[in-house]
């Protein structure tokens, strides 16, 4: 066999395992869709990018998970496998914006001996140009995935949502609330001083919250203990962020399964909108020009 064919060949095993392993998708991983694009390491920290109207508004939105009284820890230390078919997709086909919008992720686990799964379903979907609007869907299934009769997973999930509003992060502020009097918190709200918002709300209502710094709710998600979220609902001015977590005993071949819709509307700063308007005059008056 010559070297030639012999490259050939390992490149043809090679492609054969490829077929029969989950596909492989570089990252980071870019969603986009009309006036937003989103872009995540799904081995390294998520998402650290939202732009819409090409302002970055991330931060960063990962998730932590926790089992007994272990520290919690990030997903991104679980065994991530792309599920085969269409992991990354468009979903928003109608609009006419064939980029990928929609990722698919799913990672492995196991404790004390328990097998388990995290899957998460991200979806973009776009605003018109120049709408400054964009919403973000999370679907999220955690699983038991022991057999009938095996152990029970006492479980943490943790949400970690760092924006840093229209990309000037001192600025914003925070509070979490309920959209039912006398029920626990489901919606996060975050704003700033060019009155730029996103708003998250969430269809199962975590077991605690807390609204900080980015910078003190990430160090309590990445030390070495098991930390209480304090159900502080307000923080900022400053650079400031949210956790939800959601705790539940998952009996084998049970699952949690909540979904959170995030909406972002952007308001151009002043100074961006003031050149805008600038460049506008001064086209009207090239045209008067040449009529
Ligand atoms: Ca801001
Ligand atoms: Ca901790
Ligand atoms: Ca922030």
């Amino acid at each position: 066999m010559t070297s030639a064919t012999r490259a050939s060949t390992t490149v043809w095993v090679l492609c054969f395992a490829g077929l029969l392993a989950a596909p492989v998708i570089a990252a980071p991983i870019d969603l986009a869709d009309l006036n937003s694009a989103v872009s995540l390491d799904p081995n390294a920290g998520g998402a650290v990018n939202w732009t819409v109207d090409g302002v970055q508004n991330f931060g960063q939105l990962w998730y932590w998970l926790r089992f007994d009284n272990d520290p919690e820890q990030s997903i991104d230390n679980l065994n991530l496998t792309i599920p085969p078919g269409h992991p990354l997709d468009d979903s928003s086909f109608d609009n006419g914006d064939i980029r990928p919008d929609t990722l698919t992720l799913v990672y492995d686990g196991s404790h004390t001996g328990i097998p388990y799964s995290v899957e998460i379903v991200l979806s973009l979907s776009g605003g018109d140009p120049g709408s400054g609007e964009s919403l973000l869907n999370q679907s999220i299934t955690i699983s038991n995935n022991a057999s009938p009769g095996g152990g029970q997973l006492d479980m943490r999930f943790y949400e970690y949502v760092n924006f840093s509003l229209a990309d000037t992060p001192a600025n914003d502020s925070v509070h979490l609330s309920s959209d039912t009097v006398g029920q626990p918190v489901n919606t996060a709200r975050q704003w700033d001083i060019s009155q730029s918002q996103a708003e998250g709300i969430v269809t199962v209502r975590p077991s605690a919250v807390e609204a900080d710094l980015a910078s003190t709710l990430l160090t309590k998600l990445n030390d070495a203990a098991p930390t209480v979220f304090s159900n502080n609902d307000t923080a900022g001015p400053g650079d400031v962020a949210w956790v939800f977590e959601w705790h539940k005993a998952l009996d084998p071949q049970n699952s949690l399964v909540f979904s959170e819709t995030k909406r972002l509307t952007i308001i151009p700063a002043p100074a961006a909108a003031g050149l805008g308007l600038i460049g506008g005059l001064a086209l009207v008056a090239r045209r008067r020009r040449r009529n």
